[in-house]
C-alpha cells in the first residue's frame, strides 16, 4: 500500500500559497478528496482544482466539469492536459487570479495517479532552473526543488500524495501498487462494470471486444494475447485484470463520466 503522510501534506500546505488539487478529467468526483480541501481552508490556503487528462474528455463536458465545481462547490477549477501540454497558459493565469502576493508558491496536490508528477514536468519546463533555497518556505531541506514557472510564481517540486476517499474501486486501484492488489481479478470486474456504464463501447474500441461482460471481457483479452496456464491452457484471467487496470489509469480505456445538471 502506498504510505500517504497526512502530516507531511499539512507540512506542504503550510509552506504554500496556492494548492492545486489535481483530479482526473474522465471522473474528477472520484479523485476529489474532501478531507484535503477541508485541511486546505483551515490553514487559509486557496485551492485551485486542475482537471487534468482533459485530452480525454469532449471540451464542452470538461467546462461542464468547471462549472458545475464552481457553482456547486466553490471550487475555481480549470482544464488541462499535462501529457498534450494543453492550458498551462489558462493555469498560470488562473494562480496569478487568486492571490497578487508576489513571489508565489504553489503546491501540487492529488490522489495517486492523476499526473501530479507529468503537470510538475510540464510546469516546471525545460529551462527553468532550479532556485534554492528560497527565502519564503521556513524550515524546508535541501532536497525539495523550488523551480520558477514563469512571471513570480515558484513551484514546490514535490507531489503532495493524498488519499483516495471515494469509495469503491478508484479507491482501490489507486491506493495499491497494482502487483499488490490482494485480487486484481475481483478489482477489475468492478472497474469494467463502472467504464461500460460510462462508455458501453469502450472495450470494443480498446480491444475489439465485443461484449460488455465482465468475465467474458477478462477471458477474451487473455485469449488475444495469448495468457494462458501452462498446465490446462485456461486463460490467465489475472493478467487481463492487471493490464485493463493499467490501460484504464494510463487513459488508453475511453471512458468518461458526466457532470451532473446544474
Ligand atoms: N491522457 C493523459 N494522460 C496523462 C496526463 N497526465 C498524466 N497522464 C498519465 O497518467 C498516468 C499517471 O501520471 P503521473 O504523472 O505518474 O501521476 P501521479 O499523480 O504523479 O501518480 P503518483 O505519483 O503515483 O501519485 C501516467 O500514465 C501518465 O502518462 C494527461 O494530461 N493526459
Ligand atoms: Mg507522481
Amino acid at each position: 500500500m502506498k504510505l500517504v503522510n497526512w502530516r507531511l501534506v499539512r507540512e506542504l500546505l503550510k509552506s504554500v500559497d496556492v494548492a492545486l488539487e489535481v483530479m482526473d478529467a474522465r471522473d474528477p468526483l472520484s479523485t476529489r478528496s474532501r478531507k484535503f480541501e477541508i485541511t486546505a481552508e483551515s490553514l487559509g490556503v486557496p485551492i485551485l482544482v486542475v482537471l487534468n487528462k482533459a485530452d480525454l474528455v469532449p471540451r464542452h463536458l470538461c467546462q461542464g466539469w468547471v462549472s458545475y465545481l464552481e457553482r456547486r462547490e466553490g471550487l475555481r477549477s480549470v482544464c488541462i492536459s499535462a501529457r498534450k501540454r494543453l492550458g498551462t497558459r489558462v493555469l498560470r493565469r488562473s494562480i496569478k487570479e487568486i492571490t497578487r502576493k508576489t513571489p508565489l508558491s504553489v503546491g501540487v496536490f492529488g490522489v495517486p495517479k492523476v499526473g501530479k508528477s507529468t503537470l510538475i514536468n510540464v510546469l516546471k519546463g525545460r529551462h527553468s532552473a532550479s532556485t534554492s533555497p528560497y527565502p519564503g518556505l521556513p524550515g524546508y531541506t535541501r532536497r525539495v526543488q523550488i523551480y520558477r514557472i514563469g512571471g513570480d510564481i515558484y513551484l514546490i517540486d514535490t507531489p503532495g500524495i493524498i488519499p483516495p476517499e471515494a469509495v469503491g474501486v478508484d479507491a482501490e486501484i489507486r491506493l495499491h501498487a497494482i502487483d499488490s492488489l490482494s485480487n486484481p481479478v475481483a478489482s477489475a470486474v468492478k472497474l469494467i462494470k463502472k467504464i461500460v456504464e460510462h462508455n458501453p463501447k469502450a472495450f470494443f474500441k480498446a480491444y475489439g471486444i465485443d461484449s460488455i461482460e465482465p468475465d467474458k471481457v477478462l477471458r477474451e483479452l487473455a485469449v488475444k494475447r495469448g495468457w494462458f496456464y501452462r498446465k490446462d491452457k485456461e486463460p490467465l484471467l489475472i493478467e487481463s485484470a492487471k493490464a485493463i487496470i493499467r490501460d484504464y489509469l494510463e487513459g488508453r480505456i475511453p471512458f468518461y463520466a458526466r457532470p451532473p445538471r446544474l
